[in-house]
């Protein structure tokens, strides 16, 4: 019989800080402007968030949510839902298996993918950042790459966190958000 196979050298993997307590804190933005399996994009971000704060193992908060205008989608496409969930993970997470946990929940809330870029949908769960960790894979780059650019992610991410400093950038999330375009639709929705 000839010997197993040898593993292929595996480098070690990106590491990212913790946080004192020892968790890793992640940042996820959550956008819909179709209904989904639970009701329409407000419900359904409120029951992610819900669901999302399961997989938060010391404490979890999420932003209001927002109604923002649709941004690089195809015309018609109806207004968005948007919102940023604060993560902290002390387990094994990592940025490909909570990237997992993500797409499940948008495949079970009625996510439908086509090749159609931005095109409206039920849920969409975006990885903005993973402790302070810089990634370059195939299906996944670390922080989210527009997510510096983008008044839907900054707003709702600033309320939770006004002076963080993506990774790969000078300048705080208020800063940032300062200088974008005004969007006359970006606002908390009424409680
Ligand atoms: N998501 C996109 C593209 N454009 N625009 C808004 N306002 N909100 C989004 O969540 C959004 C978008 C790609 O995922
Ligand atoms: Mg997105
Ligand atoms: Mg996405």
């Amino acid at each position: 019989m000839s010997p197993p196979l040898l593993k292929p050298f595996m480098s070690s993997p990106p590491t990212t800080t913790r946080t004192e307590s020892g968790a890793i804190t992640a940042y996820i933005g959550l956008g819909a402007n179709l209904d989904s399996t639970v009701g329409s994009p407000r419900q359904t971000l409120f029951y992610s968030a819900q669901r999302l704060a399961r997989l938060s193992e010391q404490g979890f908060r999420v932003s209001r949510i927002y109604t923002s205008t649709p941004k690089d989608c195809p015309p018609g496409t109806p207004d968005f839902c948007n919102a940023v969930a604060e993560l902290h993970l002390v387990s094994g997470m990592t940025p490909e298996s909570l990237l997992g946990e993500l797409q499940s929940l948008e495949y079970e809330l009625g996510r439908v993918r086509s090749d159609i870029p931005n095109e409206a949908r039920a849920l969409d769960l975006d990885l903005l950042t993973f402790g302070d960790m810089e990634l370059l894979s195939e299906d996944l780059v670390l922080p989210h790459p527009r997510a510096h650019q983008r008044g839907f992610v900054l707003a709702p991410l600033a309320e939770l966190a006004p002076d963080l400093v993506l990774p790969g950038q000078v300048r705080s999330v208020t800063e940032l958000l300062k200088d974008l375009p005004y969007d006359p639709l970006l606002l908390p929705v009424e409680a």
